[in-house]
């Protein structure tokens, strides 16, 4: 290993960034994915890639005639034909999820040029769920993912309950969405759980939803907390119930559990309804939220992405003012090439190595595959362009320290 300590040449570089990105382990701080403990919530294989809600929405756009009603109506296995046909055999499939979907099936070494998933589907069917995250782990170069865990999910939460032999390799993610948003709407279900909360934010309320984080953290062994918010949240707010609630209960007891406070700014949800999943869009969130919470919290750290690229810029600034702000990832409409070279950029010129620059937002376990593939191909050229800027200094950049500031960005856990 006497070769890692030696000064690079510039033409060295891009060899070693490429080669500590293919051999760090890498963990994923953001995903949907389960343990095989979940059963059917772990979503794997074929056809759950091809109608991965990105694909969905891609396909309306393909097929205007085609009504939402009959689109839902279909078989899984109907839609994923569907979605082949039209946006892979009768067009090349050039967008970032089709062009995913080709990525897992060249890395698990399976010929996409066929017009019938037949034989694909063939393949998948001699997979397990627990060896299938084995081959899916080692091929995205994964070696822990973070789940999004909502003990308010029916189906979830008697997993929880029932208890079960955790893989190390899956950690747990309080996701506060369904506790928190469209206060009263969570009452009800938080009651069922024991929870004594009224519609009115009391005391009381307050208490008893601090004991719902406190349980749920301790249950899920929660290495943070999260919320996806909307580009209209504000802090402070006078009548904002979701801003009460994350000031008076999440960032307490985060504090005191010494976890991070995960936001995630800028969707809108449903703006097209018919679409489901596929519904939610962007909206320009407002930095100065983000920087009166890091004021007013100076010891809660702050995981913090934004959906809208109008965004990306002022929290690299807002970071740069506040070191509990710890920007992370290029976020689902983010989350394309282009974008994230830009991102990606723009954090290390004014953060450094103070950043986590990726995660995956997973929602199929294959799609580790490719989330990964795609952002070491766009993160290996970014990171070799600014040693190499070091090296025309006089700087001596070495295969260690490249390993070593990787390690950093992509193979720690969540601090
Ligand atoms: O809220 C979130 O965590 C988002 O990532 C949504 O799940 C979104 O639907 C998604 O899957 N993005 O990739
Ligand atoms: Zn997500």
């Amino acid at each position: 290993m006497e070769t890692l300590k030696q000064p690079l040449t510039l033409s060295e570089i891009p060899a070693a960034v490429n080669d500590a990105l293919g051999s760090v382990p890498f963990v994923d701080v953001h995903t949907h994915t389960f343990d095989a403990a979940f059963g059917s919530l772990l979503l794997w294989g074929l056809d759950e890639l091809l109608t991965y809600h990105y694909l969905a929405a891609e396909l309306f756009r393909a097929r205007r005639d085609l009504s939402y009603d009959a689109y839902w109506a279909m078989s899984k296995t109907a839609q994923a034909d569907l979605i082949w046909q039209e946006l892979f055999i009768q067009r090349s499939p050039l967008s970032e999820a089709c062009r995913g979907v080709l990525t897992v099936l060249s890395k698990l070494g399976l010929d996409s040029n066929t017009a019938d998933l037949a034989p694909l589907r063939a393949w998948f069917k001699t997979q397990t769920p627990q060896g299938y995250i084995n081959t899916v782990l080692k091929l995205a170069g994964v070696r822990k993912l973070y789940m999004t865990n909502d003990p308010l999910d029916p189906l979830e939460r008697p997993v929880w309950e029932k208890g079960f032999d955790r893989d190390p390799r899956f950690e747990g993610v309080l996701r506060l969405d369904s506790a928190l948003m469209n206060w009263p709407a969570p009452v009800p279900g938080l009651k069922a759980l024991g929870y004594d909360v009224e519609e009115a934010l009391s005391g009381r309320t307050l208490a008893e939803i601090r004991r719902y984080l406190n349980d749920w953290c301790a249950r899920i062994r929660a290495r943070y907390t999260a919320i996806s918010l909307p580009p209209t949240f504000r802090y402070p707010s006078q009548d904002s119930a979701v801003t009460l609630l994350l000031a008076k209960c999440v960032f307490p007891v985060c504090r005191e559990r010494g976890i991070p406070s995960a936001m995630m700014i800028g969707v809108k949800k449903l703006v097209n309804p018919h679409l489901r999943l596929a519904g939610d869009s962007v909206g320009k969130s407002e930095i100065e939220t983000v920087e009166k919470i890091a004021l007013d919290f100076p010891d809660v750290r702050f995981w913090i992405t934004m959906l809208a690229r109008e965004n990306m810029h002022e929290l690299c600034i807002a970071a740069r003012k506040f070191g509990n702000v710890i920007p992370f990832g290029c976020w689902w409409f983010l989350n394309n090439p282009s974008l994230i070279e830009e991102i990606t950029a723009m954090r290390l010129e004014t953060l450094g190595l103070s950043f986590v620059p990726q995660h995956s937002d997973a929602r199929v376990l294959d799609q580790l595959i490719y989330k990964w593939d795609h952002s070491r191909r766009v993160i290996g050229p970014v990171l070799a362009r600014k040693y190499a800027d070091l090296a025309a200094t006089g700087w001596q950049v070495t295969g260690a320290a490249i390993r070593r500031d990787v390690e950093a960005l992509l193979g720690r856990e969540v601090l």
